[in-house]
C-alpha cells in the first residue's frame, strides 16, 4: 500500500511545503511507503524555497485514479508459439486457467489459446473424424511425446501435417488404406507383426513405431536403414503410443489471435466497462512493445487499489488530484472551508482555521513529540509565511506567530528574511504571460446568483503591475466572456506594504457599487486588503447583494 500525501491542484507553497513535511512526519512514525505528491506544477517562489533547504520537490502526480496495472496478475503463465498441446494443456491444469496468453520469443503477446479450443482439437466433430487421426507437428515432437527411441533414422523438426496409422488388420487391408495417403507423410504404429513392417518400408511411409517395446529383426532394421525410413520404438502399447503422440501437435492452429488487450496505464474504469460487456475470459496487459506484462481476469476487479491518498491544504474533492474520489483517502489536514465528501472507514480529519497548513503540521509534529528536521522547518516556515504574507493577513492567529517563532529557532532562519527572499523572486507579472498571471492562483465562484473569478498576484510594489495594466485587463475580459461570469477580478497584493491593487472586469453597474477609491474605470486602490477569502470575496458579495437589491 502506497500513502501519497498530496496538496490541492494549481498547489502553492503551503500545499507543496506541507505535503512535504507531512509525509517526512507519517514516515517518521513508520508508515510504510508514503511520498509526497504534488497535483501540479511548482513555482519560482516554491523553487526558490526547495532549493534554498535543499529538497527536491515532490513527485509530480497528475491522476490517482485506480488503473489496471494495480490489480492486475504480474506472476504471468504463458504459453510459447509453438508449444505442443501436451506442454500447454500441463499449464492449464496446473494453474486451473480457462486460458492461457501465447507469446513469442519476445514475450509479445500472438494470441490466446483457450482450453475449449484445445478440447476442440482433442474431440473433433463426428463428421470429422479423419482429422483425428492427422496432427501438425515435427518428428521429434511426435517422438518426444511418447518417449521414443530411433532404431533407424533420424529426428527431423520439420512442421508437417501427418497422418497416424494404426497397422491392426490384414495385409491387404493395410494396404488399400495406406493409398488413400500420401505416403511419405504416415506414421505407422505397429506391433511385431512383421509383414506389416516391411509392407510399410516399401511403401516409404515417413516413420513406423514399433509399440509395446517389442523387438524388431535385423532384416527389418537394415531394409528401413537401406530404405530411408525411419524406425522407432515405443515402450507404450499402440493405444496409449498414438494417444501420447496426438499431444505433440501444433498449438499454432489453435490460438484465438482475436482478442481484448489492455495498457498498464488503462483507467480501470473503463477496462471494468470493457470487460463487463465481453465474454473473453483473460485480458493480457500489454505494455508499448505489446509485450506481456500481467493478465486480468473478471476477478481481479475486486482486489484492493494499493494507493490512498492524505489530502493536505483543502478538503474538496474538485480541488483534488485527478481520481482522488475513487481511491481511500485516510487523513486531511486542512484550514479552509468545509465541501467535504463522505468516507468508508473512520478517517483523521483535522480542519482547523490557522492561517496555514503547515502551521498544522508543525502542530503535529508536536502532539507526537517528534523533532523537526531543520530543513523541514524552513519549509514550513515558508508555507506560513507565504499563506500569511508572514503573519500580517487576518488569517493569521497567534497560534501561527508562535508556531513560526519556534520554526525559526529550529530553521535558524528569521521570518523576515525568508519573506524577503520569498517574494522578491518569481513576480508573475514578470515571469509569465497576461493570461497566465489570472490562470496562475485563479478561484471561480458562484454566490448570488452570479458566476465570478477572482485571481490574486502578490508582488513587491506595484511597478510592474502598471507596466502591464491594459494586457491584464484585456486577459479579465477575456476570462470573463470565455467563462460568461458576471465579472472578472485580479488582486494584486503589495507584500511590502500591505495593500492590494483590484483591476476588474466588470459591468457598470456593478464597478459603480464598489466604494474603494477609484484609480481609473478599472482599478481600485484596497488599503488594507490582503486575503481573498477573508476581506475581498465577502465584500465583493455585499456588492453583488446591492446589485440584486437594486433589480428586484
Ligand atoms: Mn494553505
Amino acid at each position: 500500500m502506497q500513502t501519497i500525501v498530496i496538496g490541492h491542484r494549481n498547489p502553492d507553497m503551503d500545499s507543496i511545503c506541507s505535503a512535504i513535511a507531512y509525509a517526512e512526519l507519517k514516515q517518521k512514525l513508520g508508515t510504510p511507503n508514503v511520498i509526497a505528491g504534488r497535483a501540479g506544477n511548482t513555482n519560482e517562489r516554491i523553487d526558490f524555497v526547495l532549493q534554498k533547504f535543499g529538497v527536491p520537490a515532490p513527485e509530480f502526480i497528475s491522476d490517482v485514479a485506480p488503473r489496471v496495472a494495480d490489480v492486475m496478475e504480474t506472476q504471468v503463465i504463458s504459453v510459447p508459439h509453438h508449444s505442443s498441446i501436451d506442454h500447454a494443456m500441463n499449464s492449464i491444469e496446473m494453474k486451473r486457467m480457462r486460458g492461457l496468453p501465447v507469446v513469442d520469443s519476445e514475450n509479445r503477446c500472438l494470441g490466446l489459446l483457450s482450453g475449449w479450443k484445445v478440447s476442440q482439437y482433442l474431440f473433433p466433430q463426428r463428421e470429422d473424424t479423419d482429422s483425428w487421426r492427422e496432427i501438425f507437428g515435427s518428428l521429434g515432437d511426435i517422438v518426444g511425446a511418447f518417449e521414443g527411441q530411433f532404431l533407424a533414422g533420424e529426428p527431423d523438426e520439420q512442421q508437417n501435417k501427418v497422418v497416424f496409422m494404426v497397422a491392426a488388420m490384414s495385409r491387404a487391408s493395410f494396404g488399400q488404406r495406406l493409398q488413400r495417403h500420401q505416403s511419405d507423410r504416415v506414421i505407422v504404429f505397429v506391433g511385431d507383426r512383421e509383414e506389416i513392417q516391411a509392407d510399410a518400408i516399401s511403401a516409404k511411409v515417413l516413420a513406423i513405431v514399433i509399440t509395446g517395446g517389442l523387438g524388431v529383426s535385423a532384416k527389418i532394421r537394415s531394409a528401413a536403414k537401406e530404405a530411408g525410413v525411419r524406425l522407432l520404438s515405443s515402450r507404450y502399447d499402440t493405444a496409449t503410443t498414438v494417444l501420447s503422440a496426438r499431444g505433440a501437435t501444433k498449438i499454432d492452429s489453435m490460438i484465438d489471435h482475436q482478442f481484448t488487450s489492455f495498457m498498464p496505464e488503462t483507467p480501470l474504469k473503463s477496462a471494468r466497462h470493457i470487460v463487463s460487456g465481453s465474454s473473453e475470459y483473460i485480458f493480457p496487459v500489454l505494455d508499448d512493445d505489446k509485450r506481456l506484462v500481467g493478465i486480468l481476469s473478471k476477478s481481479h476487479f475486486i482486489r484492493p487499489i494499493p494507493r490512498q491518498l492524505i489530502l493536505v491544504d483543502h478538503n474538496e474533492l474538485s480541488q483534488a488530484v485527478k481520481g482522488a474520489g475513487e481511491v481511500q483517502i485516510v487523513e486531511v489536514l486542512d484550514h479552509h472551508r468545509l465541501a467535504s465528501f463522505s468516507t468508508d472507514i473512520p478517517i483523521l480529519f483535522w480542519n482547523n482555521p490557522v492561517g496555514s497548513t503547515s502551521t498544522l503540521v508543525a502542530l503535529s509534529y508536536k502532539q507526537h513529540s517528534v523533532p523537526i528536521e531543520p530543513a523541514t522547518a524552513g519549509l514550513l516556515m515558508a508555507g506560513l509565511i507565504s499563506d500569511t504574507l508572514n503573519l500580517t493577513s487576518p488569517t493569521a492567529t497567534p497560534i501561527d506567530a508562535n508556531i513560526l517563532q519556534e520554526l525559526s529557532k529550529i530553521a535558524g532562519v528569521e521570518p523576515a528574511k525568508l519573506a524577503e527572499g520569498i517574494f522578491a523572486v518569481g513576480s508573475p507579472l514578470l515571469t509569465l504571460a497576461p493570461g497566465e498571471v489570472i490562470l496562475a492562483d485563479c478561484k471561480d465562484y458562484q454566490e448570488e446568483g452570479f458566476k465570478f473569478s477572482v485571481s490574486q498576484i502578490e508582488e513587491l510594489g506595484y511597478s510592474h503591475f502598471y507596466v502591464k495594466e491594459k494586457e491584464l485587463l484585456e486577459a479579465l475580459d477575456g476570462y470573463r466572456a470565455k467563462e460568461s461570469s458576471y465579472f472578472a477580478a485580479l488582486l494584486v497584493t503589495d507584500v511590502n506594504t500591505q495593500n492590494s491593487l483590484l483591476l476588474i472586469s466588470a459591468p457598470a453597474e456593478f464597478l459603480e457599487t464598489m466604494t474603494y477609491p477609484r484609480l481609473s474605470p478599472y482599478l481600485f486602490e484596497l488599503h488594507s486588503v490582503v486575503s481573498r477569502k477573508k476581506q475581498l470575496v465577502p465584500y465583493l458579495l455585499d456588492c453583488l447583494h446591492k446589485i440584486n437589491a437594486t433589480v428586484s
